[in-house]
């Protein structure tokens, strides 16, 4: 059976309004694999789920459905009838479940697709960094009084001295017989590593509040419209947890303010666009308001360097690993990740006083 084929017959079993057939895949997330799929002239997302990643789906749709849930209701109390562009709707299976398992084990959801729209895997205008900002800042306003706990889906998720531990680890067993060829980055990592521990201290320490974060905040998961670029919501809350704030500030960071692609394979095409870091950050106060309060604010930059910090130490640990978390497309390419946010993270760190300026007068 062709993987096309494991769609469709996967597709069957969901709550169509038709007999669904398999348009095409769906390019961009790293984790699962997402076809298009019509049924009676409407289109859907179907999403075979990394099980290896996620490994209690049950408490990921339960977060899911807490999160759209709360996001809908209160977009009906503001009188703003948008639910379905401005959040995920699900589709039921046949059996009345939010997922379903497959005989041969895999599991899969569905999700209305929303027509119209579009997704960047980065910002290629200012505007469309505002409107990232916004949307990613519109989340944390709407979450603000989600009063339902969250289970915790990936214990540890961003915890940067975690990761950095995973890195160490991976590196001293050399499974694939690749440190001897990255240790400049290995030394990099090394000189920088306290930075791991900011957000973590001062988030048990009550100096910052615990939020509900979507903590995969990078621009390709913001869901714009293609005809007039204004950004509607954001997708792909698999990892929605408590966690900080500062979390999706620093990914918006990373994914947004950077020259080039992460994937990008020449590291020194990547570097700062301060243009982008300015529109990005107003875009975040204004859709956030007084939810973001000073303590988080004073900590933009800081997060930006974290998390894309934290995103090197991930990838280059895959690249030790041997390559058994992020698919790749080519030899190397976890490689190239890594080096590319290394790149990107000495940028930040360079130009931090002149960012810092920024966020001051935003
Ligand atoms: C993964 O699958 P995707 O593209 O949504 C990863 C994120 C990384 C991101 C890097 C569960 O996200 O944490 O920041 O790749 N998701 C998980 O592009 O590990
Ligand atoms: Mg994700």
């Amino acid at each position: 059976m062709t993987e096309e084929e494991g769609a469709r017959r996967a597709a069957d079993r969901f709550r169509l309004p038709g007999v669904p057939a398999v348009t095409g895949l769906v390019p961009g997330g790293l984790i699962h694999r997402s076809w298009l799929v019509e049924a009676g002239g409407v289109r859907f997302v179907l999403q075979r789920l990394n099980r290896s990643v996620f490994r209690d789906l049950d408490a990921v749709m339960s977060n899911i459905t807490v999160v759209t849930r709360h996001i809908a209701a209160k977009l009906e109390a503001n009188g703003d009838g948008d639910a379905e562009r401005r959040s995920l709707t699900l589709v039921e299976g046949k059996d009345g479940s939010d997922w379903i398992e497959d005989d041969r084990g895999d599991a899969w959801r569905c999700t209305l697709y929303v027509e119209g729209s579009e997704t960047r895997l980065t910002a290629d205008s200012p505007d469309d960094a505002y409107e990232a900002g916004r949307a990613f800042g519109d989340f944390a306003q709407l979450m603000a009084d989600l009063r339902t706990p969250l289970a915790v889906t990936i214990p540890g998720f961003h915890d940067t001295a975690t990761r950095l531990a995973a890195l160490r680890a991976a590196a001293a067993t050399d499974r694939a017989g690749r440190a001897a060829g990255v240790m400049p980055e290995l030394e990099v990592i090394s000189e920088h590593t306290s930075l791991a521990h900011i957000l973590p201290e001062l988030l048990a320490s009550g100096a910052l509040p615990q939020r509900v974060a979507h903590n995969d905040a990078k621009i390709a998961n913001v869901l714009f419209d293609a005809a007039t670029g204004h950004a509607w919501g954001v997708l792909d809350l698999d990892t929605v947890m408590p966690g900080t704030a500062l979390h999706d500030v620093g990914d918006l960071i990373r994914s947004t303010v950077g020259s080039a692609a992460e994937d990008e394979a020449d590291p020194r095409r990547m570097t700062v666009r301060p243009a982008m870091f300015q529109k990005l950050v107003q875009g975040y106060l204004y859709g956030a308001g007084p939810v973001f309060i000073a303590a988080e604010r004073a900590l933009i930059v800081m997060a930006g360097r974290a998390i894309t910090y934290e995103q090197a130490v991930r990838f280059l640990t895959d690249h030790l690993a041997g390559d058994v978390y992020y698919p790749i497309g080519r030899s190397g390419h976890n490689l190239d990740r890594a080096r590319t946010q290394l790149a990107l993270f000495l940028d930040l760190t360079a130009r931090a006083d002149e960012l810092e300026e920024i966020v001051a007068a935003a």
